[in-house]
């Protein structure tokens, strides 16, 4: 038997189902296994993004440059920029610090038949190298990067995106107004009791990640986008609090 369980098939996830220890939330082995059910019943908006971000993709990508997908997890908004790059020319790179990801991301892959190729990198993606890039997607990744490094990191990629280019970021956001704040986080919990999760799974898993994953506002985010280099910066999709961005640089 194989000391590494590398099924792909659907696998529910149960992780927060039964009373556990409060420990920090980690892309290890036991997410890893579970991604594809956790992120689809637990992220609004979640697969309506992922077609979109091969359509977006599609209209973004330039002729012999480079495409990124940072936070690349199983390697979905990776296929989605694959499909959506008309060019054999190009070359994508996914990027993810989780091996756990990587190695099953490496298998997602290499199942979907698409001829252009793919590169994974085990990296963070703050020592990624970017270059001549035309489309970069940080698919619910920036949450995770502390707070404080978040500007240095999207500064270093407005500067590698060409002219024409665009960065796709999705988001989970928080609302300056407590109001609002409280009713799009009862409507996110909604979301997730009708996907099947229990109010224990739903509290356990908010204890986890409330450390980790660390939401900024709208505004702050469109800010520091233009601050980055971008001239524009749109709202494509908003389900509740997750949010997905254009940000473009001129032609
Ligand atoms: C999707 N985009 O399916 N460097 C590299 N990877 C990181 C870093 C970092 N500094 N921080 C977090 N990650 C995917 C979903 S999940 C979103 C992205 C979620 C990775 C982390 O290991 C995880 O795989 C991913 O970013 C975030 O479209 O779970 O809500």
């Amino acid at each position: 038997m194989s000391e590494v369980d590398r099924s792909v098939g659907p696998v529910t996830d149960r992780l927060f189902a039964t009373q556990r220890q409060l420990e920090d939330f980690r892309f290890d082995a036991a997410v890893a296994r579970v991604f594809p059910d956790m992120i689809r019943r637990s992220v609004p908006g979640y697969t309506t993004i992922i077609p979109m971000i091969e359509v977006i993709t599609e209209q973004y990508a330039q002729p012999g440059s480079n495409c990124y997908d940072l936070g690349c997890s199983l390697g979905a908004s990776t296929l989605a920029m694959r499909h959506g790059i008309a060019f054999d020319t190009c070359s994508l790179v996914g990027v993810d610090n989780s091996e756990a990801m990587v190695e099953r991301c490496e298998h997602y892959i290499a199942l979907d038949d698409h001829p252009l190729p793919v590169s994974l990198r085990c990296e963070d993606i703050q020592e990624t190298e970017l270059t001549n890039a035309s489309v970069i997607t940080l698919n619910f990744t920036l949450q995770f990067v502390p707070p404080e490094q978040r500007s240095s990191l999207l500064r270093k990629i407005a500067t590698a995106t060409l002219p024409g280019g665009a960065l796709i970021l999705s988001e989970k956001i928080r609302f300056d107004s407590e109001d609002e704040q409280a009713i799009q986080t009862r409507l996110h919990h909604e979301f997730k009791r009708a996907n099947g999760y229990s109010d224990l799974e739903i509290s356990q898993k908010r204890s986890a990640i409330e450390q980790v994953l660390i939401p900024e506002t709208l505004d702050a985010h469109k800010q520091r986008l233009k601050d980055a280099g971008f001239d524009r910066v749109l709202v494509w999709y908003q389900c509740f609090n997750f949010v997905s961005m254009l940000a473009i640089k001129a032609d």
